[in-house]
């Protein structure tokens, strides 16, 4: 058998397995958990994964409100992003795009959406605050299925400039 062969894990939902292969795009080996109870909102990862709201990885699209084009922010899930501190950053104000555009633009429905291996790929801001932690853990693709990562190298496979959103 090749070592391919064991690349992915045919027990995940395929959601999950094309998360793994666009990290492994990216450098990253990443073994997302398909938790018993869901994890569609940062409380409820945070408390199937027994780790502090704070260390949930929120990934949020927004869009521009002059050009369209969508961001993506991950962001502490103890965190809400102060949209105007975010505008400065990005360089136009924000709009929040509806559940449609957020499955056309990243292919993941919300409650399940990756930080990484979107459809579209969007430029990419990560919240300082989750800098302050060794691990954190975000959404693998499926509304039940998170992974853990360090935080400096989810900045680094997503290109994500680090600064305060909150
Ligand atoms: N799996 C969890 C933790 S990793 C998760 O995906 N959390 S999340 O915060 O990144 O995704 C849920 C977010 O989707 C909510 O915070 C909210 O900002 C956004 N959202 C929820 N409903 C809608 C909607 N109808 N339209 C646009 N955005 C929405």
């Amino acid at each position: 058998m090749s070592g391919e062969s064991f690349a992915r894990e045919p027990s995940l939902p395929p959601s999950v397995n094309k998360v793994i292969e666009a990290a492994k795009a990216l450098g990253l080996s990443i073994t997302p958990r398909l938790m018993p109870a869901s994890t569609r909102t940062a409380q409820e990862a945070a408390a199937a994964c027994g780790c502090a709201v704070a260390q949930i990885v929120k990934s949020l699209v927004f869009a521009g409100a002059t050009s369209g084009r969508t961001y993506l922010l991950l962001v502490s899930g103890a965190n809400r992003v102060d949209e105007k501190a975010a505008a400065r950053h990005l360089g136009e104000a924000l709009k929040r795009p509806d559940a449609e555009r957020v499955r056309e633009t990243t292919g993941f429905a919300i409650g399940g959406v990756p930080p990484l291996g979107h459809a579209t790929p969007s430029p990419v801001w990560l919240d300082q605050d989750l800098l302050g932690f060794d691990l954190v853990w975000a959404a693998a693709g499926h509304p039940n299925a998170v992974f853990p990562i360090d935080p400096r190298e989810l900045a680094r496979a997503t290109g994500a400039t680090a600064v305060k959103l909150s």
